[in-house]
């Protein structure tokens, strides 16, 4: 086989090529998905891999499919996917590292003219993060079989705007059944999103899994009054029912630390006027952890914590648990294909769990997946300050081509 080598500068100019589309003042991307911005990086996206000679696919929630053809076009291709849509205040490297390091694979072997066993695909996937439309993973989700193509449709964000008019609005609607194609394996490569890589000096990452994650949406109802004529004794104060529980969200992780993590992330408080008593307040829940069974002594936790601290505040709630994505395990023939590829690339890897949610956790339900963490900056993400050096970014697609390689070699 031969030792073809990514060229690290070439992935690093795309990386900040790509960067500008969605750029923030604070070096960061904002690129929501199912945008403008998101419909200029899918067009940039697509015409790359044509210019390599890739078939582009769409599928009917809009995750892309680049095909390179192989030897054998009866074994299924080996994917290489992860996501181009950001957070509001995101980084260069969440979720685009993996999309152009497998550009970056796929350019490899194009120049080498090097045929492989099975097809080669990348993949990206449509609203991963979940910023904009709730679940996150939506289009893997739909692939994978967890959500119906019209759940994903009709789910809306916070404007009403749902995701299958956005979809057909820029122009990504596709036309391919989401989960007709059967892929041999998929890797991910991504940044680690945590300290840990950093901290021990680590470059590369073999990912056992995903830990469990679990979002609800609360709405808390009051009654909206005047701030100045209202009695204190008399008030329906929806943001002080909200406020008491962030702060119980948080005491209920730190009980169950330190693998537990919860937080409230998105708060709309209404009418939002200074001197108006809040009459309603929406928030969400983010609960994460390694283990389901905590995981339910969390959620009962927090619904008892409702349950006590609305009634008193003369307040009534609604909370809805919209999301649960179990823990899951990666595959121990692709974990030691990226062990090996690491080795090959002259780094030893370290074994590790993924604490934020990946498409590679849904596709792992139908079709053999792992992950390959490469470190950031601190641990620092879904921050325009993220950062993953040059070195740490080549590093990453080489053992991305090298773990595909050798698991291709297995098919041969
Ligand atoms: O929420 C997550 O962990 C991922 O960034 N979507
Ligand atoms: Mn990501
Ligand atoms: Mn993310």
């Amino acid at each position: 086989m031969q030792n073809l080598q990514i060229d690290g500068q070439r992935l690093w100019d795309t990386l900040m090529h790509t960067a500008q589309i969605g750029a923030t003042p604070k070096g960061g991307i904002c690129r929501l998905t199912l945008t403008d911005l998101d419909r200029q990086v899918r067009d940039w996206f697509k015409a790359q891999c044509e210019a390599l000679g890739c078939a582009v696919a769409v599928d009917e929630v809009g995750a892309m499919f680049a095909r390179r053809p192989g030897k054998n076009p009866n074994l299924a291709p080996i994917a290489m996917g992860s996501h181009l849509d950001t957070q509001p205040t995101g980084g260069r490297f969440d979720g685009v590292l993996g999309v152009l390091g497998a550009l970056e694979a796929m350019r490899t072997l194009h120049e080498a003219g090097y045929e492989t066993n099975a097809p080669i695909e990348i993949v990206n996937w449509t609203n991963e993060e979940g910023a904009r439309f709730a679940p996150a993973m939506l289009a893997s989700g739909v692939f994978a079989g967890v959500f119906s193509r019209d759940y994903a449709y009709a789910r809306a964000d916070r404007d009403g705007k749902t995701f299958g008019a956005e979809l057909a609005r820029i122009g990504y609607k596709g036309a391919d059944k989401a989960g007709a194609r059967q892929f041999s394996a998929m890797f991910e490569l991504h940044i680690e999103q945590g300290p840990i890589l950093e901290a021990e000096g680590r470059m590369i990452g073999a990912v056992q899994g995903v830990q469990g994650i679990r979002w609800y949406e609360v709405i808390v109802a009051g009654e909206a009054a005047h701030t100045g004529t209202t009695p204190m004794a008399l008030r329906k104060n929806a943001l002080i029912g909200a406020a008491r529980m962030i702060e119980r969200v948080d005491a209920i992780a730190r009980e169950h630390a330190p693998d537990a993590v919860g937080a409230v992330g998105l708060i709309e408080n209404k009418p939002n006027s200074r001197n108006v008593i809040p009459g309603e307040v929406f928030f969400s829940v983010d609960f994460r952890h390694p283990t389901e069974s905590v995981l339910d002594a969390m959620e009962a936790k927090f619904r008892t914590a409702l349950a006590d601290v609305m009634p008193p505040l003369q307040l009534t709630y609604t909370e809805t648990r919209i999301w649960q994505s179990p823990p899951v395990k990666f595959v121990p023939e692709l974990i030691e294909c990226v062990r090996i590829g690491a080795e090959k690339a002259g780094f030893k890897s370290r074994d590790m769990i993924s604490g934020a949610g990946h498409d590679a956790a849904y596709i792992v339900r139908v079709a053999p997946t792992t992950m390959i963490f490469v470190p950031c900056a601190g641990g620092i993400s879904h921050n325009e300050a993220e950062s993953t050096s040059f070195d740490e970014c080549a590093a990453g697609a080489q053992v991305l081509l090298n773990a595909v390689l050798e698991f291709d070699r297995r098919l041969g």
